[in-house]
């Protein structure tokens, strides 16, 4: 039988129902989530997710798909006094947290042993393509290595061997790859199939990790997946992404704060989707029979300057007038455009995106005006360059 967790941190008790209504990272308010019936709660509480990287931005969209789903779900923070721990506390009572990194093996070992998942889902990583040349090694460490780390944990816990299978209630784990691994594209749209040319230290990172992924599926039997995730945005986006930067930047704009906003190169093209949507494929791709990869995206493929354009005429500016190109950032090798074709998710696990790009840029910005107009503050870059 299953032990309990003993000694998790405790959550308060709060968090957000809905993943698509435009809510604040750091939240502003927070809803109780106690209309989540007892009895149906109690019935469904029977599988249990281990998540990294439940600080970062899917991490909190996915504990709260997944306690929706009847989950127990279980959250990996770092750090003797990680700010963020309290924020998600706020936003996300239901779930548990227990302390570890990937940077320590033991931590791992310790955090698989002591919850027992069902499921784990590897989102914990240096994801800011500019820092991993500036921490080239950090990024190798914690975004490539840390994935053979979780794996090693999950298969020393299992008790799998060369010579020792899983057997059949093993742990199902979820690798948080990207088509930054595309990097300068072999075709386009990308499939599961495309080759791999990354062009940062960060997509080399995570085509290991996805590699490794794929040999332990392959040398173990173990029931790894590798999601291949295309950009994907929302008011809870790190304020050192594109999209976030120029949300906060037209409500800094349009509320007089600031009349200039610095970027890099505009001509870069990505496919940007919903985060809320996106977790929901994470979560299938663990579902299915058989282990296997996805891409996901949208299909749909747009500029920065297309970003500018949705964004600033949202909130009745014209980017023209306050966009200053910069050379601080521009990367020392870019990835020029991205396009998914998410066709074998579709078919398959039966997923579809369910925000558009226009809807996306919309509900950004409203947000950052909402948060800045209302005195909160944005969780600003702490960089001004790469
Ligand atoms: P975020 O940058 O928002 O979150 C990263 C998370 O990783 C944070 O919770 C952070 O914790 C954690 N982390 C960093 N270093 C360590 C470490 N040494 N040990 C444990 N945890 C650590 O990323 P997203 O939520 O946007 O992305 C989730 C995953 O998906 C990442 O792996 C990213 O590379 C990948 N991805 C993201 C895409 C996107 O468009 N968002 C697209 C494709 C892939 P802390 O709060 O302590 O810093
Ligand atoms: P990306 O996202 O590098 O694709 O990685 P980001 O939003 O940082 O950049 C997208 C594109 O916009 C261009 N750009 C700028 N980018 C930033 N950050 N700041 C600027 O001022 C700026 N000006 C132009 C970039 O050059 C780039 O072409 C994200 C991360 O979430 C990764 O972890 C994830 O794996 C990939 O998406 C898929």
């Amino acid at each position: 039988m299953r032990r309990s967790v003993g000694d998790v941190t405790a959550s308060a008790g709060c968090g957000y129902a809905a993943a698509t209504r435009p809510v604040r990272w750091p939240p502003g308010q927070c809803e109780r989530r106690d209309q989540l019936k007892g009895a149906q709660k109690e019935a469904t509480l029977s599988r249990r997710a281990l998540i990294t990287g439940i600080t970062g931005q899917d991490g909190s969209y996915l504990a709260e798909y997944l306690t929706e789903q009847g989950y127990e779900v279980y959250g990996l923070v770092r750090g003797q006094q990680n700010p963020r721990v309290r924020q998600l506390r706020q936003l996300l009572g239901d779930v548990r947290l227990i302390r570890g990194d990937l940077l320590d093996q033991g931590s791992l070992i310790s955090a698989v042993e002591r919850v027992q998942p069902d499921e784990v889902y590897n989102l914990a990583a240096i994801s800011y393509v500019p820092m991993s040349w500036q921490q080239a090694e950090l990024t190798g460490d914690v975004t490539g290595l840390g994935v053979l780390r979780l794996l090693e944990a999950i298969r020393v816990c299992s008790g799998i061997s060369a010579s020792r299978s899983p057997g059949r209630s093993q742990i199902r784990f979820y690798q948080a790859s990207s088509s930054e691994m595309f990097g300068m594209v072999r075709e386009s749209p990308q499939t599961e199939q495309t080759p791999f040319h990354p062009r940062s230290p960060y997509g080399v990172a995570k085509a290991y990790g996805h590699f490794l992924t794929q040999n332990y599926r392959e040398s173990y039997g173990m029931f790894a997946v590798s999601g291949i995730l295309f950009n994907h945005e929302s008011p809870r986006r790190g304020a050192e992404f594109v999209t976030r930067k120029i949300s906060l930047g037209v409500a800094k704009v349009r509320l007089g704060y600031e009349r200039q906003l610095r970027l890099g190169n505009l001509s870069a093209r990505r496919d940007w989707g919903f985060a809320g949507d996106y977790v929901r494929a994470m979560h299938r791709m663990l579902g299915q029979d058989e282990p296997v990869d996805y891409v996901i995206g949208t299909g749909v493929t747009h500029s920065v300057e297309d970003l500018l354009d949705h964004a600033f005429k949202f909130a009745g500016l014209d980017w023209h007038d306050h966009v200053v190109t910069d050379a601080a950032f521009i990367r020392p090798a870019e990835v020029d455009k991205l396009c998914a074709d998410p066709s074998l998710a579709r078919e398959r696990l039966g997923w579809e995106p369910k925000m558009t790009f226009e809807e996306l840029i919309g509900m950004m910005v409203d947000s950052d005006l909402d948060l800045l107009s209302s005195g909160g503050h944005a969780e600003d870059s702490f960089l001004d360059t790469w």
